[in-house]
């Protein structure tokens, strides 16, 4: 995956700025205090929810992100200034977790959204500030609050309606290509699809939704084997998922009860989700065949026989998802998206290089 644009996980180090000092100061005429005024306050990290993103491309390489701190208040009562905020414009779909603990921080779900991060220190008062009836020209002054800072990590998890699960070569892009307009590559080999794509799906002209088809799916594939599991995060989201298995398959139970299993060993959760069966390729069987194979099917998932080369069943299927993307009995997604990240502390170690503290940073960019 190194030379893909397809970026949906980045880590990144993340540090608010801290409150200017607030400052001591005196009007050097006799009798006459003036006092200094506050520290400006520092600047914040925000994540922002932005639609002109599709991945973290555009965080790949940004390993710091560090906003401004305040500056101490000066003389004549004159404010510090406050810390630039630093937002971070983000896809609409990304959630953040903790890169220490894994916990998760927060689900960006639409355009505009904004979640500060982490919140820069408030500046410090001046002495102006601690003027008393008794106390003219206190000497003090407050120094400003700290910044915070964090490990984060940030993932992508596709906005969608619908997703593609099945082998390699099953017909998912295909499928995707038929229903929308877009324009995943399909070839007669497996592992052709290596990032997740999305397709709007129009139904009789009134309604749509959005589909994901995603990398194929090998038994062992939650041992690493094919592509791992990784990319099923992106059908994390979905109300429902639509497995997709070719008419010319041996043994179609079998391969639906591996394909679950692969999901179960990802997250149990995922078997929440509502399922259909699509099965592909039908233009290879002839009724006959095919009667024959319905008695074989795995029992209690609606299924429909499709083809992308003659059109059977294109219809009827997307009319099926339609219907059934309107049934309210879905399960809720929220508990999967929301779930805590497993963090292997290798894992941390070896993406922040070393570790690393707001001041070392602070030299280090010559702050
Ligand atoms: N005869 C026939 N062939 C099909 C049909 N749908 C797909 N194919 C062929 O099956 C092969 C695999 O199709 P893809 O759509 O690339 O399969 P995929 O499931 O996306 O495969 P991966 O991306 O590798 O997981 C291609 O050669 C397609 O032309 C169909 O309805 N009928
Ligand atoms: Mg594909």
């Amino acid at each position: 995956m190194l030379e893909s644009n397809f970026v949906d996980y980045v880590k990144i180090y993340a540090r608010s700025g801290k409150g200017g000092r607030g400052s001591t100061h005196f009007r050097r005429e006799k009798y006459i205090p003036f006092g200094g005024p506050d520290g400006g306050d520092g600047g914040n990290v925000i994540l922002r929810g932005d639609r002109n993103h599709w991945t973290l491309l555009h965080l790949k390489y940004e390993r710091h992100i560090l906003a401004g701190h305040g500056e101490g208040g000066s003389g004549k009562l004159s404010r510090g200034k406050d810390g630039e905020d630093k937002i971070i414009p983000v896809p609409v779909g990304t959630v953040v977790f903790d890169g220490d603990t894994g916990a998760f921080i927060s689900d960006i779900q639409y355009d505009g959204q904004e979640v500060v991060l982490l919140k820069g220190g408030r500046g410090g008062k001046g002495n102006n500030y601690f003027k008393s009836a008794t106390n003219q020209a206190p000497k003090y002054a407050q120094p400003g609050e700290p910044y915070e800072e964090r490990r984060i990590i940030i993932q992508l998890k596709l906005l969608a309606d619908v997703g593609l699960v099945g082998f390699p070569n099953a017909g998912k892009s295909t499928l995707l290509a038929t229903v929308s307009a877009a324009k995943p590559k399909i070839a007669d080999y497996p592992f052709t699809t290596l990032e997740p794509s999305l397709g709007i799906v129009n139904v009789r002209d009134s309604h749509s939704f959005v589909m994901a088809d995603i990398p194929g799916i090998i038994e062992g594939a939650s041992e690493g084997k094919g592509l791992g599991l990784r990319f099923l995060r992106h059908i994390e989201r979905n109300s429902l998922l639509l497995f997709v298995i070719p008419v010319d398959t041996i043994d179609i139970s079998r391969e639906y009860d591996v394909l679950l299993n692969e999901l179960s060993r990802y997250n149990p959760e995922l078997l929440g989700k509502r399922r259909l069966l699509a099965v592909s390729k039908s233009d290879l069987a002839d009724e006959e065949l095919e009667m024959e194979m319905k008695k074989h099917l795995p029992p209690d998932v609606p299924f429909v026989f499709i083809s992308a080369v003659t059109h059977k069943g294109i219809i009827a299927l997307k009319d099926l998802l339609w219907k059934e993307l309107n049934n309210p009995a879905y399960h809720d997604a929220d508990s999967i998206i929301r779930k805590p990240m497993d963090i292997k502390p290798e894992e941390v170690e070896d993406c922040f290089e070393y570790p690393l503290s707001g001041e070392d940073i602070n030299e280090e960019l010559e702050f």
